[in-house]
């Protein structure tokens, strides 16, 4: 009697169900992002399965949901030798070298006609073959040299998106899936989090973080890591059909249940890729990946078989890469920046370098603490990383370029502006000057932050002129900008008659707020836009919050201890309590607000997301608006989203939006509904 004679008929249907259901809701999650069970229900499904096998061990199959948690380590990666070389791709840095690219195809092609193409975004991470047997996951490797990589097929299993056992019955008996394993940004940020409060060093970006998670041979450090598969292509195809184009392989990938990039797209001309370049530039500082460029494929796959390969890259792809992200510069000199709350920022000055599309020249070093992890000296040759609209970072210090004169970096003990003792207080990272609102550099962050456009939204109060006022004593807090006259501005470098008086009748304006906008405006600490507007639904007036304590706040939605402590200690400071009465007496006023619970307010517990222009209000406003109403709004859809606002020109919100059946608003229906909770 075999083994599997052995296990009950009723266990091993039981197991089988069990496998199926666990692994649709693993594709709903993990590739739809649109889980229908909670969390619990899954764990309970799995737990049920791992004790059918625990009881029955040949119900343990290689595909058995029961696998994503990890095997018992390897001493060492085997070697994998690819069925089918795993190719690279040629490289474009401009639009010509594109349009160089289609003549190239055209010419070798001999069409007239446009040529379709395929464009999709190059992820950063790291390229993966898939080995699947009569639908079933047999081998996973790294792409290595392309002729043969590393087998980590018990590292790939863990990843949810992967799946273990092709879905539905028409794929091909022997199928090579290629594809990106790469880590989203949000799981990088949440990891690096959690190494940071562990004391650990934190990993460079997510695509460091990717190689270090798939490269463990202790399988359960990956099962850990929030890795992700995006399928591109296939390799080896034996017993099966594929579809004709290269959009409609990855839509057959799709239903056997791999990710697919969701801003892939066809195009009928060259033109559509360039296009399609400009698109993905603006898009891509909101993706929650790393891309570093497009990918561009002739779409039809007989034209590609026509076109063939030159030494390792076909002549049918290109990747249009985007300005690097990461450059090397040399570290010049260190100084140190006083924030709005006495943080004192190190600031590497460097020598400049173009980097991310844009010339560096400074970057933050955040503090002490990663001084000493980076290992930094003045001099010393650094990779420095910009990302879009984030703020340039050093990443890394090229050890073996260190002169002999770099110098070390020696935090200061007193505050750079005012010379107070800089305080560090036991277990947290930012050193802080002790001079509050005696400090220079503090006043003028925090009449900076008060004249912000989330704050009081002081048309022309520029930095410049703020750190003039300060300097010549004309502004000590914000109250003393409500003081000010057409005559003292206008002495100011750079300013004349008009605009002083512009800046007087801006300052005359902001005067008329509201209470959400003024509480942000005081810049206490951790109170950002969501918790001012928090705040002021729950307490209503400022009143009622002068005369609250911290047990109190804590009853506000989002107001944990920490933020309720930092909240009573600022409204029970007298001076604040004067610069407050100040700011009334010159004027500043809101309309009155009856205090609400959050949940009794109209849009209590919804996510909402803009998308898209809005024509008769701006987005900012919109936002005010909803949060007034007791919404939160967020920058990405998901399946948790309430209700997405498209204006003219959503574009993959609006499709996500769509595919997940989430309801959609236009602009008008927004007015209207605005107006109906008025
Ligand atoms: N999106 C995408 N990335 N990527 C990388 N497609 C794609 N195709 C590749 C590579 C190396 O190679 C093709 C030749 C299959």
């Amino acid at each position: 009697m075999s083994s599997a004679d052995s296990v009950p008929a009723e266990a091993a249907a039981e197991a089988s169900r069990l496998r199926d259901q666990l692994n649709h809701h693993n594709h709903l999650y993990y590739v739809l992002d649109d889980p229908q069970i909670p969390d619990g229900e899954y764990d309970r499904l799995l737990r049920r399965l791992q004790d059918l096998e625990g009881q029955y061990p040949p119900l343990k199959t290689p595909d058995s949901p029961s696998q994503r948690v990890g095997a018992p380590p390897l001493d060492v990666f085997q070697q994998a030798r690819h069925l089918m070389p795993m190719l690279s791709l040629d490289n474009a840095f401009s639009d010509d070298e594109v349009l160089d690219f289609n003549r190239r195809v055209t010419e070798r092609l001999n069409r007239d006609g446009a040529i379709e193409y395929a464009c999709e975004p190059k992820l950063d991470g790291i390229a993966a073959s898939l080995i699947y047997r009569d639908g079933v996951l047999e081998r996973g490797a790294t792409r290595g040299d392309g002729t043969s990589g590393e087998d980590i097929t018990q590292n790939v299993r863990t990843i949810g998106s992967i799946p273990l056992r092709l879905m539905g019955s028409d794929h091909p008996q022997l199928l090579e899936v290629r594809g990106e394993i790469y880590l989203p940004r949000s799981g990088f940020e949440a990891m690096n989090k959690a190494a940071r409060d562990a004391g650990e060093k934190p990993f460079v970006n997510p695509r460091n973080a990717a190689a270090g998670s798939l490269r463990q041979l202790d399988s359960t450090i990956t099962a850990s890591r929030p890795l992700e598969m995006c399928a591109y292509s296939v390799g080896v195809v034996e017993g099966g059909e594929l579809a004709e184009t290269h959009t409609g392989v990855l839509a057959q990938l799709a239903q056997w249940g791999f990710l697919v990039n969701e801003h892939l797209q066809a195009v009928g001309d060259i033109d559509g890729c360039l296009s399609y370049y400009e698109k993905l530039s603006q898009l891509r500082d909101g993706l929650d990946y790393d891309i570093d460029g497009i990918v561009y494929k002739v779409n039809d796959l007989s034209l590609q078989n026509r076109l063939g390969f030159v030494a390792r890259a076909p002549r049918w792809a290109i990747a249009r890469k985007f300005p690097a992200q990461e450059e090397m510069t040399q570290l010049m000199d260190v100084e140190f920046q006083v924030g709005r709350t006495g943080s004192i920022t190190p600031v590497a000055r460097l020598q400049p370098v173009f980097v991310g599309g844009v010339t560096v020249t400074n970057a933050t070093l955040h503090n002490r603490d990663e001084i000493k992890r980076l290992g930094l000296k003045v001099l010393d040759t650094v990779v420095v990383r910009r990302a879009g609209d984030v703020i340039p970072q050093v990443v890394s210090v090229v050890a073996d370029r260190r002169p002999d004169d770099a110098q070390d970096i020696a935090f200061p003990d007193k505050c750079p502006a005012c010379d107070s003792p800089v305080e560090q207080i036991e277990g947290e990272v930012v050193a802080r000057c002790s001079g509050g609102l005696v400090c220079p550099a503090q006043r003028k962050e925090a009449i900076k932050h008060f004249a912000s456009r989330k704050a009081l939204d002081v048309d022309g109060l520029g930095d410049k002129i703020v750190e003039q006022l300060v300097d010549r004593d004309l502004v000590q807090t914000p109250a003393d900008l409500f003081a000010l006259t057409v005559e003292q501005i206008a002495d100011l470098e750079r300013m004349a008659e008009k605009s002083a008086s512009n800046l007087v009748a801006a300052l005359e304006k902001s005067r008329d707020t509201t209470l959400p906008r003024f509480l942000y405006a005081l810049g206490i600490r951790e109170v950002g836009e969501a918790t001012a507007q928090s705040l002021a639904n729950h307490f209503g007036s400022l009143d009622a919050l002068f005369q609250t304590d911290e047990e109190a706040l804590q009853e506000v939605d989002d107001v944990g201890p920490v933020v309720a402590h930092f909240v009573a200690d600022f409204f029970a400071s007298p001076s604040n309590r004067q610069v407050i009465e100040q700011l009334q007496q010159a004027g500043v006023n809101w309309p009155a607000i009856t205090p609400r619970s959050e949940s009794e307010l109209p849009l209590a517990g919804q996510t909402w997301v803009l998308t898209g222009t809005l024509e008769s209000m701006s987005r900012s406003e919109a936002k005010e608006k909803l949060q007034q109403l007791g919404a939160k709004v967020a920058g990405s859809v998901s399946a948790k989203s309430s209700c997405v606002v498209a204006g003219p020109g959503a574009g993959s919100k609006l499709t996500k939006a769509q595919q997940l059946g989430i309801e959609v608003m236009d602009e008008q229906q927004l007015i209207d509904m605005l107006k109906g909770h008025q």
